[in-house]
């Protein structure tokens, strides 16, 4: 061995005894995939390596975000002191400063004003200890009835729709591993390809074994490239489409009558409905031929293990509630659930998508899905929690309601943790009016956000690297994410800042917690008896095993599959209703001929407050776009590539126009991952569906135009 050799070698093994080995798991998406992130350091360089762990349902794959999540994680804007607004600079002050600042403000106000004036807005990516916390903070810390959070604009319409029909709310009502059974697989408005890249694998596994998918999607994208079947359906109409494949269905005889009668009620009303439907009026509502509507019932009907999917797609609208309870009318008049390879299921979306809608940080909802309007529930939590009942508030009104209680004047101060609402709230420009008049905005975030900017006070939360505690993905499963290292500067958990402004405001009795698994506890105790049961589970017992709630006690395993038996309703019968053929509350006109729809890309994630400082996945679209069909885009005198705006009744926004000639030509799309002029949701549509007040995020009535007019010269 020659010497340059051995010093080589010698070398690399000083390296690796440099290395250190984090276990975690994926802060993005509801897959929550696990993974090993490996820090070399040489010298005062650092590399990062990141292996994929098996012990999830992503079986031992990543997508291409969770292989550059650390990357924002450790990017050098991560905000590691409390800082204070000063003659509108930012700057630095110490905890205590900014706990007692959190005091003066909030107490004044609610002296003044009532506990309502302060309000308090969560997220999905909040570990289910912290979202249990931050609904008891609210309630027993502040007690206001103001709080609700971003999964109003996520899950709300099928949470909302599972519980009517099943007397219960789990995302997937099989395990992922009952995919490949399935003889039919309807993904509607679901793009499982960008949005769960490592769940696609069991999809290709149920075409493998001669499944026919069907994707209901207004334009192309990898996962309806993936279908048998693309049903490029008119965005907003996707009630009225399942209304004529239930015609078929019934017209032909092709439903379980059996299963019908034995396990459902509401089944008259639904073909009363169903038989006044005409077939031709869908095929004109749904702008698909009435032959495809026919063929896709027939398949669907005609075999004996069917799922559905469906996720933003058809539940971000005016009607999201009325469009998954057809769904899963369909799925019930069929017959096809409770049984392997057979069932429903809504794509949950952010990592915690799941847990985080559970446990009370919701506005009607206490912990373990309990009814902040239930007397007993409320004696349950408040005995609990140890107040008396009467002093634990009601009911409080959802997200978007919050913004113009905020414009309005009527919330005065807001306590924002884990969500950047001025992206991601339809009719943006409201929004961002409402949180300038706040008289305090207090946000905890990693960095300072668009949100961020018009706060007060800033306090810096930790990462996934960092913060331990529960998720629950969107099987159902809880996981346990471990903490790989220490928070940075300043950095709290988000328990850990709940518990210290609780303090100061006086509550300390209450949240005297030492680690996250004390919240777990609690919380075990206050999900018992609820419908989402999490007492059985135990961070002993997830080290090791697999569990799915419910689980009622330490011995029973979850269930990985719900409904086998009977439904989670009191008579145990699933309920159908009857939905007529909505269409989107905003409709095209002169001034708005086109429809807009909006959505995500696979290297982005939701306001993109983390990816965008990713420089891995911000380097794989730097900026937002418009997908516009060339012949409309003609039309409008657009070229490609070229900057062109997109106008609403409510605003405006600008972005390249890119041509696509696989959208419908009456459609334009836009992710909604960027702010300021880029931002989309300054052109959306803020009406919202009557039952669970999701916003119509999916369609709205818009024109486009050219920045810089390229045909006159
Ligand atoms: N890469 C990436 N992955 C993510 C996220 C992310 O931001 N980026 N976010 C996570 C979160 S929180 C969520 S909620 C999920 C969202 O996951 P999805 O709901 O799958 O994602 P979207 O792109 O919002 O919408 C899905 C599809 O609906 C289509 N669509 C639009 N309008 C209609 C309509 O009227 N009818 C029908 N049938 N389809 C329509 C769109 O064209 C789009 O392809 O993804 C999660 N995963
Ligand atoms: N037009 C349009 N708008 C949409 C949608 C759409 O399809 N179209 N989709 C909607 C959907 S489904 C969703 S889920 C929402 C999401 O909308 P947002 O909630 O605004 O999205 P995020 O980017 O997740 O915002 C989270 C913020 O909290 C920070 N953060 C991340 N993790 C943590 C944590 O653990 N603790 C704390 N304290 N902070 C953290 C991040 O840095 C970020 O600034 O957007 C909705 N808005
Ligand atoms: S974004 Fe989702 S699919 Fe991708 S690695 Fe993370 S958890 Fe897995
Ligand atoms: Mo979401």
């Amino acid at each position: 061995m020659t010497s340059s050799f051995l010093e080589h070698f010698r070398h690399q093994q000083q390296d690796a005894e440099k290395e250190t080995v984090m276990d975690t798991q994926c802060p993005f998406c509801s897959v929550q995939c696990t993974m090993q992130l490996l820090e070399q350091r040489t010298g005062d360089r650092k590399k990062y390596k990141v292996l994929p762990l098996k012990d999830t349902v992503s079986e031992g794959r990543l997508c291409i975000k969770g292989r550059n999540a650390h990357q924002h994680t450790l990017h050098k804007e991560r905000i590691l002191h409390p800082m204070k607004k000063v003659n509108g600079q930012f700057v630095e002050i110490t905890w205590e400063e900014a706990l007692f600042f959190i005091k003066e403000q909030f107490s004044t106000l609610q002296e003044h004003d009532g506990p309502d004036s302060v309000g308090v807005y969560g997220g999905g990516s909040l570990t289910n200890e912290e979202a249990y916390l931050l609904g008891k903070f609210a309630r027993v810390g502040l007690k206001t009835k103001h709080i609700d959070y971003n999964g109003r604009y996520c899950m709300s319409a099928a949470a909302s729709a599972m519980n009517e029909a099943f007397g219960l709310d789990r995302g997937l009502t099989n395990e992922m591993e009952e995919v490949p059974l399935a003889e039919c697989i309807i993904l509607a408005g679901t793009n499982i390809a960008e949005c769960q890249p490592t769940l696609l694998p069991y999809f290709r596994k149920a075409k493998d074994n001669g499944a026919f998918i069907i994707a209901i999607d207004p334009r192309e994208t990898l996962t309806t490239k993936l279908a048998d079947l693309h049903l490029k359906v008119k965005p907003g109409m996707d009630a009225a489409l399942v209304n004529g494949m239930l015609k078929v269905i019934l017209d032909r005889n092709l439903h379980d009558e059996q299963f019908i009668k034995e396990r459902t009620e509401g089944f008259d009303e639904v073909l009363k409905q169903i038989s006044g439907v005409d077939l031709d009026a869908i095929a004109d509502l749904t702008g698909l031929p009435r032959e495809m509507i026919e063929y896709t019932a027939v398949t669907f009907a005609s075999v004996s293990r069917a799922m559905v999917f469906t996720a933003r797609g058809v539940e971000q609208q005016t009607h999201g509630f009325d469009t998954v309870r057809n769904f899963i009318n369909l799925v019930l008049a069929t017959g096809n659930i409770g049984k392997p390879g057979a069932g429903y299921g809504a794509v949950t979306g952010q990592g915690n998508g799941q847990g985080g809608r559970e446990h009370g940080q919701k506005a009607d909802q206490l912990p373990g899905y309990r009814s902040i309007e239930n007397p007993e529930h409320r004696n349950y939590i408040a005995n609990l929690w140890g107040i008396p009942e009467k002093e634990l508030p009601g009911k409080g009104i959802s997200a978007y309601e919050m913004m113009e209680k905020i414009a309005d004047g009527e919330i005065k101060a807001l306590f924002i943790m884990g969500s950047n609402p001025l992206i991601s709230t339809p009719n943006a420009t409201l929004a961002a009016q409402a949180l300038k008049r706040l008289k305090c905005l207090v946000v905890v975030d990693m960095f300072v956000s668009e949100t961020g900017r018009l706060a007060d006070l800033l306090l810096p939360s930790s990462s996934y690297l960092e913060d331990e505690g529960t998720l629950t993905n969107l099987e159902g499963r809880v996981t346990l994410r471990r903490a790989a290292r220490s928070c940075p500067g300043e950095v709290r958990h988000d328990w850990q800042i709940l518990c210290d402004v609780a303090r100061v405001l006086g509550k300390e009795a209450y949240f005297s917690y030492t680690k996250a698994e004390d919240i777990f506890n609690e919380l075990r105790v206050a999900s018992k008896g609820g419908k989402a049961d999490y007492f059985g589970i135990t961070y002993s017992r997830l080290k090791d095993e697999r569990i799915y709630w419910p689980c009622p006690t330490e011995g029973h395993k979850g269930e990985g599959r719900l409904f086998s038996e009977t439904f989670a309703r009191p008579n145990g019968k699933a309920k159908m209703l009857p939905v007529i053929n909505h269409v989107p509350k905003e409709r095209t006109s002169e001034s708005y001929p086109l429809h807009l729809t909006t959505g995500r890309v696979m290297s982005h994630y939701l306001s993109g407050s983390q990816t965008r400082r990713s420089p891995a996945l911000s380097a794989r679209q730097i900026e937002s776009f418009v997908k516009i069909h060339p012949k409309t885009a003609n039309a409008f005198g657009i070229k490609d590539g070229t900057m062109v705006y997109v106008d609403s009744s409510r605003g405006r926004m600008k972005a390249r126009g890119a041509y696509d000639d696989s959208i419908r030509e009456d459609t334009l799309f836009i992710p909604f991952h960027w702010g300021g002029e880029q931002n989309v949701n300054n052109v959306t549509y803020q009406g919202l569906d009557p039952v669970c007040k999701m916003p119509g995020f999916k369609v709205c009535a818009v024109r486009v135009s050219p920045v810089i007019d390229l045909t006159r010269n």
